[in-house]
């Protein structure tokens, strides 16, 4: 509280280049944390791990007012069907999952599941959609929660001049699991929506601050625990650009990445980097109406993956997975990220 950080433009210069060598080229090996890793006997080979945005994963009862959502039990037992069906099938070991009315549809979905899941759910605030952020893990969940911090807006070194006021996340949980023999607190989130609506993107910002403060606490905390922050962030990253060359107005990436502006270099690493440029788009907004996919401007990548730097030479593959059509399973697509320890 009540750190210095320094103007997002700023950040972005001296950064490019430290980013460039996090990111360029396969993950590199390291000792150190390889052979904990290792260690524990019958540990998995890998570990899966998907974000998305399942689009008003609801009953259907009760969303008359979001014409997005679905308007019949019928209906939302369709989309929980279609969901399910496409999960099964990458039979991931951690799920995220943004834009579900509740435990109880999380309960539904898992039930769907070849495997059962155990359930991560820590009711949010957001009182007007009713979405909240969830997660199916394979792996034991040792404790989960959120935080309740609000921080003000407009954030220090922000370039949006908003009315001032004060912001919490409504959406995002806190999960603490062991991946690959690793501990790790994965933090879902889902943000404000509208990127570049100004108000909304500095109230943001101080949802990112909030986040930013989280992820602080548990790297300094003790014994060391890595972290995996993901979920629909609604907002661009200007390093990592996507297909359509998105571009943000906020410094939500910039205060998610570089949290101490002490230490150099950024403590969080975006990994939209290991994905090609033309495949970074994780939603379809169909930008002039028509109800086709045109693709160009309709998408951008919204949906993102952030890791602590000690689990990056376990990142083995980062995709985008668009192996669906625009508004079927989703409107957004997952991000889908592979775990493997180092060979050495
Ligand atoms: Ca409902
Ligand atoms: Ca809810
Ligand atoms: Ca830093
Ligand atoms: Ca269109």
């Amino acid at each position: 509280m009540g750190r210095h950080r320094p103007l997002c433009g700023l950040l972005l210069i001296g950064l490019a280049s430290l980013f460039l060598s996090a990111c360029d080229g396969p993950p590199p090996a390291t000792a150190d944390l390889s052979a904990e890793a290792t260690a524990g006997a019958g540990a998995a080979a890998s570990f899966t791990m998907v974000a998305l945005n399942a689009e008003w994963l609801f009953d259907g009862v009760g969303e008359g007012r979001f014409d997005t959502a679905p308007q019949s039990a019928a209906e939302a037992e369709e989309h929980l069907t279609e969901v399910a069906d496409y999960l099964a099938s990458l039979d991931a070991d951690y799920i995220s999952l943004a834009e579900i009315e509740d435990l109880a549809v999380l309960e539904e979905l898992n039930a769907l599941l070849p495997e059962a899941y155990h359930p991560v759910f820590v009711q949010g605030l957001d009182t007007y959609t009713g979405q909240d952020v969830g997660a199916l893990s394979r792996p034991v969940v040792a404790d989960a929660g959120r935080s309740d911090e609000r921080a003000a807006y407009p954030v220090e070194g922000s370039t949006l001049y908003a009315v001032r006021g004060d912001k919490g996340v409504s959406k995002h949980y806190w999960a603490e699991i062991e991946i690959l023999g690793m501990p790790v607190t994965v933090i879902g989130v889902h943000f404000l929506a509208i990127p570049n609506d100004r108000k909304r993107a500095s109230q943001r910002e101080a949802q990112a601050t909030v986040i930013r403060r989280l992820v602080r606490e548990i790297l300094e905390g003790e014994p060391r625990r890595e972290v995996i922050l993901l979920g629909d962030f609604n907002d661009y990253d200007r390093e990592i650009v996507d297909a359509s060359g998105s571009r943000p107005i906020s410094c939500t990436f910039d205060l998610l990445t570089d949290l101490d502006d002490e230490q150099e270099g950024d403590e969080m690493v975006n990994l939209a980097c290991f994905v090609p440029e033309e495949e970074r788009y994780t939603c379809w907004y169909d930008r002039d109406g028509d109800g086709d996919d045109d693709g160009g401007d309709e998408y951008s990548q919204l949906d993102t993956v952030l890791v602590s730097r000690g689990l990056l030479p376990y990142v083995d593959e980062v995709w985008v997975d668009h192996s669906y059509a625009a508004g079927t399973v989703s409107d957004h697509w997952p991000v889908i990220v592979r775990f493997t320890p180092p060979s050495d």
